[in-house]
């Protein structure tokens, strides 16, 4: 593509927004500095490092497309290559089963910083900020009910393991001066209907203040409801009402993400309501069809609802964002690249919406003429401002990166 065509198309971009109060480069400078955590369980179809077992807990992968990183050198490998694709400066999202075990078996109960030293420094070099999530599923241990089990012995055993995924977050958060998100998922629930819901969530409860006394200030956390696992649909301890209330009395983060509601309900409607009464929100930008099936992120109204949401609220700055779909089908490096591509387009649309005229429409009562403009904006050059941005950064334009992938896939993935 013809730089200058893309500089010519952001000038007449950037007038024609002024026009309706956006400011075409600050939209930009807020998307530059917007970063997006990458779920390293793309790579490998949530299988990490630990034991070579299929997954559990009620989430599943689909496909057998060629190509899967197969160890952590392979991991490694996809996601430096995956970073030169993207405009912006991106995080890394890893599970506890990623650990640089040595080879070893490390058990759930076991796990150290230093089977993370390797990923700090690893990150350090390519500049890259570290997040982190414990690991309750994929394990003997697993079963239906993890924090939640009214046997103490499980129940212990991970509390352990969550409480030392804690210490690794604070390490890596320290490392890398910045604050390690820690998310705490667990997949507890029940096939049928069970008669105490409420003792599992008290037991919960309680599970999760006692991981969370010790006074880390490395690590920030975050929980995440969910509506239903597959074995586990007729009940699930962390719902979203269970998290929500958690979260507000105990001033914690709340995860949200976006496969885990209704298929019909609008998740950005949540966001309002939560930002009232949580402090900050980790975004799990998925795409839910037809169920919680973690197909890669596009830009579709849900997502774009997301970020309009927030921008509406002038609250971006308070939101965490991070992937989580795992699509074993398609090329998964591509995955990655169409993930975070749509997700900075949902926020460029959002940055660019015309709010402040938008407000005072809705304030003056003249909603014919919000709903006029709100149509107007979501058809204005606004892929013109992102090929800029990709520009500027020097990464692929358009749909420049789907050759770089392909040689990526003769090169490297297509031989393993
Ligand atoms: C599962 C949750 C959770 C996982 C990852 C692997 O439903 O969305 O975030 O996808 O922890
Ligand atoms: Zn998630």
């Amino acid at each position: 593509m013809k730089q200058e065509h893309i500089e010519k198309a952001y000038a007449i971009a950037k007038e024609r927004y002024a026009t309706i109060g956006v400011d075409t480069d600050e939209a930009l400078r807020l998307l530059q500095n917007q970063q997006i955590s990458l779920h390293c369980w793309q790579t490998d179809d949530v299988m990490g490092f630990e034991r070579n077992e299929a997954l559990s807990g009620g989430i599943q992968t689909t496909g057998n497309y060629p190509g899967r990183a197969r160890n952590i050198d392979e991991v490694r490998q996809d996601i430096k290559f995956v970073k030169t694709l993207l405009a912006g400066n991106h995080r890394l999202n890893l599970h506890e089963i990623y650990g640089d075990f040595g080879g070893k078996f490390v058990d759930r109960n076991e796990c150290g910083v230093e089977h993370f030293q390797s990923w700090i420094e690893w990150a350090r070099e390519n500049n890259m900020k570290l997040d982190f999530n414990s690991t309750s599923f994929s394990h003997p241990k697993s079963g239906n009910l993890t924090l939640s089990n009214p046997d103490k012995s499980i129940r212990d055993f991970w509390i352990e393991h969550t409480k030392r995924c804690r210490r690794i977050a604070d390490a890596m958060g320290k490392a890398q001066n910045d604050p390690c998100i820690m998310n705490i998922w667990v997949h507890d629930g029940s096939k049928d209907v069970p008669v105490q819901r409420k003792k599992y969530r008290e037991l919960l409860a309680a599970s999760l203040d006692e991981i969370m006394e010790e006074k880390l200030d490395g690590v920030k956390n975050c929980f995440e409801a969910k509506l239903f696992g597959i074995g586990l649909e007729s009940y699930t301890v962390g719902s979203h009402d269970f998290y929500t209330a958690y979260c507000a009395t105990r001033k914690q983060m709340y995860t949200l993400d976006t496969g885990h509601y209704e298929p019909t309900e609008n998740v950005s409607d949540f966001v309002s309501t939560l930002l009232m009464y949580v402090p900050e929100l980790m975004l799990h930008v998925s795409r839910p069809v037809r169920w919680d099936s973690d197909h890669v992120t596009i830009m579709n109204d849900q997502t774009l609802d997301l970020f309009k949401e927030l921008v509406r609220s002038d609250a971006l700055d308070r939101a965490h964002v991070g992937l989580d779909y795992f699509d074993a089908s398609i090329n998964r490096i591509g995955a990655y690249i169409i993930g975070v591509r749509s997700t900075q387009k949902c926020i460029l649309q959002a940055l660019l919406e015309p709010k402040q005229m938008l407000r005072q429409y809705e304030d003056n009562d003249q909603l014919f003429e919000r709903l006029a403009l709100m149509e107007e904006a979501k058809s204005m050059l606004f892929g013109a401002v992102y090929d800029y941005f990709n520009m500027k950064n020097n990464v692929p334009i358009g749909e420049e990166f789907i050759q770089i992938v392909q040689q990526y896939e003769r090169d490297i993935t297509g031989k393993r």
